[in-house]
């Protein structure tokens, strides 16, 4: 493969470049995509141990994924092991319904030969912004409640965080989910960082929302996880940035459900009781449909905030921009996707160019 060339694969073009400084496995398909251009991209990469799977833009540059501000994957610097784009499917919006058909096979084939292969990924993270929130949305926020994103120079990934709040309305509710379709008995890893700026009450903090189908098409509910419902994961302490390790932890359900093995009983607010384990003993046919964060109903004058939420080793960086961090994101329109690292928006390329140029004058 030689750098810089356009690849073509039956016919159609590819976006994206070879990329000649890194090992590919899948010759026509390998391909490194431009951040300007088009999203609706399926990408298989691997990055040490891990891989990822998903509809993201991602971007390698020379030796390094770096980790901050970067839309689709990111996850820091790689350890020895380096980066394969193993499979990347990226068409115009016009050939795009026939080439999603007929490369679905060639997707399916790498993934079954990544998992094949190796373990599943213990940090893939993938940035979400509010202009490309990656699949998540407000869900059922209610008045009162607002989900928005914020700087934070704390935060444990990036320049910023998930906000969410409520007024003083017990009404008020804030959410923010990611929809899934993973058997629970599948799903060994959540995670995720909260900070408490203020509240009414010492342990307030999101929680970690599951929406789960407990008998497989039916019997839905919610699983939640409360920080200070877990005391064995630690007092929750304000204003500092916590990390939750959700899958040892306890959760209480939203409605009472009838399993095969068991009855999950609704326990709404806690206290929290079931363990992944129990739940997948009872349920053995449940489905996770989402994964989130949540404050409310009943949650009055929160101001919490969340980061890197994780579901099986996906981890979710919310970030309010994108600092630019190479001048080819300037290119072909990207330097509306981008800002300075305060925020600032570029007012065309040859602003950001020039911001790039210079180490970050502007
Ligand atoms: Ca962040």
């Amino acid at each position: 493969m030689i750098g810089g060339m356009t690849v073509r694969a039956g016919g159609s073009r590819l976006l994206g470049r070879v990329w000649h400084d890194w090992p590919c496995w899948w010759g026509d398909f390998c391909a490194m995509l431009r951040r300007s251009e088009p999203r609706q991209l399926i990408v298989v990469a691997q990055r040490g141990r891990g891989f990822a799977v998903g509809t993201a833009l991602a971007r390698c540059g020379k030796g390094a994924w770096r980790g901050k501000g970067l839309p689709g994957m990111s996850g820091g610097t790689p350890s020895g092991g380096g980066c394969w784009v193993v499979g990347v499917i990226g068409v115009k919006k016009k050939e795009r319904g026939m080439r999603t058909r007929r490369m679905a096979p060639i997707v399916f084939a790498l993934v079954a030969m990544l998992v094949a292969i190796m373990p599943v990924a213990a940090a893939t993270t993938v940035v979400v912004t509010p202009a490309n929130t990656q699949g998540w949305s407000t869900a059922d926020t209610r008045t009162g409640g607002a989900v928005s994103f914020v700087a934070d120079a704390m935060a444990p990934s990036g320049v910023g965080a998930l906000r969410l709040t409520t007024n003083a309305t017990t009404g008020a509710k804030a959410q923010y989910l990611h929809a899934a379709n993973t058997p629970l008995a599948a799903v060994t890893e959540l995670s995720y960082y909260t900070k408490q700026v203020s509240a009414p009450f010492p342990g307030a903090a999101a929680s970690y929302q599951l929406p789960v189908l407990l008998n497989g098409t039916a019997g839905f509910t919610t699983l939640v996880f409360e920080p200070y419902q877990n005391p064995l994961r630690g007092p929750v302490v304000t204003n500092t940035w916590q990390q939750w390790d959700v899958d040892a932890g306890l959760f209480w359900s939203s409605e009472t459900i009838v399993c095969s093995n068991g009855t999950i009983t609704r326990a709404r607010g806690g206290p929290a009781t079931y363990t992944l384990a129990a739940l997948k003993a009872a349920c053995p046919n449940a489905v996770a449909v989402g994964f989130g964060v949540n404050i409310g109903s009943y949650n009055p004058s929160y101001d919490v905030r969340a980061d890197l939420v994780s579901f099986n080793g996906m981890a979710y960086d919310f970030e309010p921009y994108i600092v630019v961090t190479d001048k080819d994101d300037c290119k072909n329109g990207g330097w509306q996707n981008v800002t300075t690292a305060s925020g600032q928006p570029f007012t065309n390329q040859g602003d950001c160019v020039s911001y790039v140029a210079t180490g970050g004058k502007k």
